[in-house]
């Protein structure tokens, strides 16, 4: 899973704009994986909304993650899933979906990350890394220390969250974060696609 911009879509952030649009927009900057994240609408709904950024993910060469909904994921041929740490546990979930499928897992500490990476998650996700107003449960700020502790216990890749910026996503990479997973500094911008370009291009640089 190399590195680069990881966009988790959320309708609820930016009204008018839909997973599809923000997926397509992302992509189209260069986005290489695409979250959809969303806990509102039925299966239904989220089924059909999934085979469409299944579609675009494939045509852009990006990776395809659904949020929490395993079943969802599986269904919809979504490349894996992202769970939280009371979400459905990490061994339950390979059971149903063996690798090459990718199982991420958010962590808040070092052991939680060594813990996760010991039973089989393909990457962790790392934060809040910065203040955010997007998730109000996530818990205060790690800080990229944080990240740089994580990288020195696993060798999975890092994607780190949580209030990055075009101003600090460089302190986050340099910290030994792999993919930089962004929800508002993205899909709250006035041009998703150039946003998304300006993130790639520092993440790289
Ligand atoms: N998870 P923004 S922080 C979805 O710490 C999510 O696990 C987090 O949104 C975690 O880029 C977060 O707008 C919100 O800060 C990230």
């Amino acid at each position: 899973m190399e590195r680069g911009l990881y966009v988790i879509t959320d309708e609820t952030l930016a009204p008018g704009c839909s997973h599809i649009h923000i997926a397509k927009e992302s992509l189209s900057g260069g986005a290489k994986i695409i979250q959809l994240r969303d806990k509102h609408r039925n299966g239904g709904e989220l089924f059909a909304i999934a085979r469409e950024i299944r579609s675009l993910c494939t045509l852009h060469d990006a990776r395809f993650i659904i949020n929490d909904r395993l079943d969802i994921a599986l269904a919809a041929l979504a490349d894996g899933v992202h769970l939280g740490q009371d979400d459905l546990p990490l061994s339950a979930a390979r059971r149903l979906a063996p690798r090459p499928f990718i199982i991420g897992i958010s962590v808040g500490t070092v052991e939680e990350a060594v813990l996760a990476e010991r039973e089989g998650a393909d990457y962790i996700g790392v934060g809040p890394v910065y203040p955010t107003g997007t998730k109000t449960d996530a818990g205060p700020a790690v800080g990229p220390d944080l990240v740089r502790a994580i990288r020195k216990e696993v060798t999975i890749p890092i994607v780190a969250i949580g209030g990055i910026n075009l101003l600090n996503v460089r302190d986050v990479v340099t910290a030994g974060a792999d993919w930089i997973a962004v929800i508002s500094a993205v899909i709250c911008s006035p041009d998703i696609e150039a946003a998304s370009r300006k993130f790639v291009t520092l993440i790289n640089s």
